[in-house]
């Protein structure tokens, strides 16, 4: 399992919060100071509002709450409330300027690294194996993610690099297997830097069903475009159709038709839309819609959880597919080493037990779930990050994409958005039921 070692962890937390300010960084250095400031997208806040709340949120729980230590700037704090100012109103509120920002959230870091290397990771809830820090390295991440999204959607000319993923061999496996039915523990109780809505470890019984070995393909979805995708009806809910309708959409965000071929916008190029690559790009809405038109359907959160750690072999839940060795980058395409998923069928040592590929890294997967808390579930250590958002308009998306850092990511890990999101690094695979017939029966006597 994982390591649970005072000694260990507060080299990885540290390692945690060292690579995290670094990412904020390159996405933030990359611009001028009149870029920072602007707003891309009424989706999004501007980048220097991500930058300083990086540095609030880390002050509230580093230094104010785990130290003990006064507020810098009490009169901030409203300003970086995510909750009190929803993101398209935020480029008019009296934010820091990138400067006063970046220095910010460099005076908190100073300080944060003094309390880390003097804080016990035994103790106190917040402190026991380092939660605060491991937290606050990945709320950093998260919202580095939210600001690659930015780049996304930001116009002129590319400021971000990154090599792409080295080719590997076609993948030649079966397009799915048999994941049998039978109870498999979802969720944790020891991951030590867990958030709270993978806890607890609990039970579950998933009848058997079928998953895609890889997620879908930029061709698998045209040929459901090409077939009238778009212009049916019946492959929809009444939802997804009228933001159809609404939008006029006829393919993934960001994708265009130019010559008689499909082109997509990339952090500032333009490219042919890649065959083998996952679907990027679509919402809930569309990857629920191809799923029908594929005579298939979208996994269930706990489908997903299952085809990715459960080992049948012991019948113990794995920390990711793999096994429980942390992510390499020849297991999974995480942490924005890529500015884009690996073809699909890529990272063969990242396979399940049962051979399924690339559940972590890559693409956001789409569930059919919607966001609610496991039995057992307690808020901690504050209510805003998932508690009050159980049971709204929200589905579960699995397994983190290229642009999330492996400390953000784990076969436990659940991540929530709106049905209709599509510029969040979002892709899917597809399900199905498994007849008892499909099953083999226990063997008896
Ligand atoms: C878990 C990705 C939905 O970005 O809204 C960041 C993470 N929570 N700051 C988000 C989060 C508070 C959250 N998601
Ligand atoms: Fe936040």
């Amino acid at each position: 399992g994982p390591s649970t070692e005072p000694d260990v962890l507060k080299e990885r937390a540290l390692a945690a919060l060292l690579t995290a300010r670094q990412r904020t960084a390159a996405l933030t250095d990359c611009v001028e100071d009149g870029e920072l400031t602007a707003q891309h997208s009424p989706l999004m806040s501007p980048l220097v509002w991500d930058l300083a709340h990086i540095g609030n949120q880390e002050e509230q729980w580093l230094l104010r709450a785990v130290a003990g230590r006064d507020a810098m700037r009490p009169e901030i704090d409203s300003l970086y409330d995510a909750f009190e100012h929803p993101r398209a109103e935020r480029p008019s509120l009296p934010l820091l300027a990138p400067g006063e920002a970046r220095g910010y959230a460099a005076e908190v870091r100073g300080r944060a690294l003094d309390v880390l290397e003097a804080t016990p990771f035994r103790g106190t809830a917040l402190t026991e194996a380092g939660f605060a820090f491991g937290m606050i390295a990945q709320h950093e991440q998260q919202h580095d993610e939210t600001m690659l999204i930015t780049h996304q959607l930001r116009s002129g000319p590319a400021v971000l690099t990154a090599p792409d993923p080295l080719p590997g061999p076609p993948f030649t496996g079966p397009a799915e297997v048999l994941v049998p039915g039978g109870p498999f523990t979802m969720g944790t109780s020891t991951e030590p830097w867990a958030l709270d809505n993978e806890r607890p470890a609990h039970r579950r019984l998933v009848p058997p069903f079928f998953i895609d070995t890889t997620p879908v393909t930029n061709a698998a979805y045209q040929r459901f475009i090409d077939d009238g995708g778009y212009d049916e009806i019946r492959w929809w809910t009444p939802e997804g159709w009228a933001m159809v309708r609404k939008n006029a959409l006829r393919a993934p965000l960001f994708w265009r038709r130019e010559g008689g071929q499909w082109l997509r916008r990339r952090f500032g190029t333009t490219e042919p839309v890649p065959a083998d690559e996952p679907v990027l790009h679509v919402s809930w809405y569309e990857a629920d819609a191809y799923a029908r038109w594929a005579g298939r359907r979208l996994p269930t959160e706990e489908e997903w959880e299952k085809a990715a750690r459960h080992d049948p072999a012991t019948g113990r839940s794995l920390r990711y597919p793999w096994g429980d060795e942390d992510p390499t980058p020849e297991r999974a395409n995480l942490g924005q080493r890529h500015l884009r998923p690996a073809p699909a069928g890529s990272y063969p040592a990242g396979a399940s037990p049962l051979g399924v590929r690339q559940l972590i890294g890559d693409v956001w997967e789409w569930t059919s779930s919607g966001f609610l808390p496991y039995p057992g579930f307690a808020a901690f250590p504050y209510r805003e990050y998932s508690d009050v958002f159980f049971g709204g308009d929200y589905k579960v998306l699995r397994g983190g994409a290229f642009s999330v850092d492996a400390v953000a990511c784990r076969g436990t890990f659940r991540n929530w958005d709106h049905p209709v999101r599509r510029q969040i690094f979002s892709g899917f695979r597809t399900a199905r039921d498994a007849g008892p017939a499909e099953t083999p029966d226990p063997v008896v006597g």
